[in-house]
């Protein structure tokens, strides 16, 4: 018998999958995930545990419905400047063509953010020779706009390396900022109507508090350290993130895509695992925030699922905590 969708379990379990960005296409529901290989090595503060070698797309048309894999859509060996770790993607739809973007080290051990594209939301997708130029660090999100500016959000500390990058060149030997010193934000760039580069150089976002101080680096509630996603709801733009050494997702909002953006909370506390990545959309008249944790592997860090919870607003527009282990 299939499998049917439920709130707060895994989509699938034959597979692991983490790092869902979920996209309505063609009327359906769309997740495009990372595929967590299940082995069983070491793990460290780099990431290399995250050692993820292709992508599979999952689809539902009903949020009840059933979890429909569709296979391998992209491997490495077909990324002609990648060399591995194939983490979190997203996906986007634009001149009549769906686009995949997705992070991997390039062969010099550095992590660049690369564009597949395909005719069909489910792929396959074939990549692009090169990444973006001027692309770095990990977790691209795409945000095509109502007027039809498209912009892509991306970074992520320590493994995803965006410490690295703050004078604008890649210093292995860089630190992030010191604790009383304006937390890193994540990165946007306009993109071109191509969807294959960037428009103009990209910059850092500003995440301010309800003063409009910065928020600071020692701040681990609430400042950035990786997994950025924008949505709109009525005309504000939500930035949401992972806090990571807090394990939580919070969101910021702003009246423009590229902020400032002002903290306002906490959207999903922690669940099970190190890591924490989200997606936010609108489906069938409903908000979701799609998920992942490692209860299917009983706790391994690396060995992740993909899940969903319905997702409330309030009357101000600010979004009702979810409680992901609710029974
Ligand atoms: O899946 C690998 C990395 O773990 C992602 O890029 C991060 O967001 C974290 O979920």
């Amino acid at each position: 018998m299939e499998r049917k969708n439920k709130p707060n379990e895994p989509l699938v379990t034959h597979i692991f999958t983490a790092d869902p960005s979920a996209h309505v296409f063609e009327g359906k529901l769309y997740i495009y995930p990372s595929h967590d290989l299940d082995h069983d090595g070491p793990s460290n503060d780099n990431g290399d545990q995250y050692a993820m070698e292709d992508y599979h797309v999952l689809s539902m048309d009903d949020i009840d419905g059933v979890c429909k894999d569709h296979g391998e859509v992209l491997h490495v060996k077909d990324v002609p400047w990648a060399s591995k770790q194939l983490w979190a993607p997203d996906a986007a739809y634009k001149n009549d063509t769906y686009y995949l973007f997705f992070p991997a080290r390039d062969k010099d051990g550095i992590f660049r953010i690369g564009v597949a594209t395909s005719e069909q939301p489910a792929g396959p997708f074939k990549a692009e020779e090169n990444y973006i130029d001027g692309s770095f660090s990990i977790d691209p999100a795409v945000l095509v706009d109502e007027d039809d500016k498209s912009y892509i959000y991306f970074g992520g500390l320590w493994g995803g390396q965006l410490e690295k990058w703050q004078k604008g060149n890649f210093d292995p030997n860089a630190e992030g900022p010191m604790p009383t010193e304006p937390a890193l934000g994540p990165i946007v760039a306009e993109l071109t109507p191509d969807m294959l580069s960037f428009k103009g150089k990209s910059r850092e976002i500003s995440i301010l508090d309800e003063d409009g101080n910065p928020i600071l680096a020692k701040d681990e509630d609430r400042r950035f350290f990786e997994g950025a996603w924008v949505h709109k709801y009525n005309g504000l733009y939500y930035l949401s993130y992972s806090t990571g050494t807090t394990h939580k997702i919070v969101y910021a909002v702003s009246e423009s895509p590229t902020g400032p953006f002002t903290f306002k909370g906490t959207i999903l506390p922690p669940v099970s695992g190190w890591t924490t990545h989200h997606s936010i959309v609108e489906f069938q008249n409903k908000w979701y925030l799609f998920y992942h944790d490692c209860s299917l592997s009983d706790g391994v860090n690396h060995k992740r699922s993909v899940k969903y919870a319905e997702l409330n607003y309030n009357d101000d527009g600010t979004i009702q905590p979810i409680e992901p282990y609710k029974k």
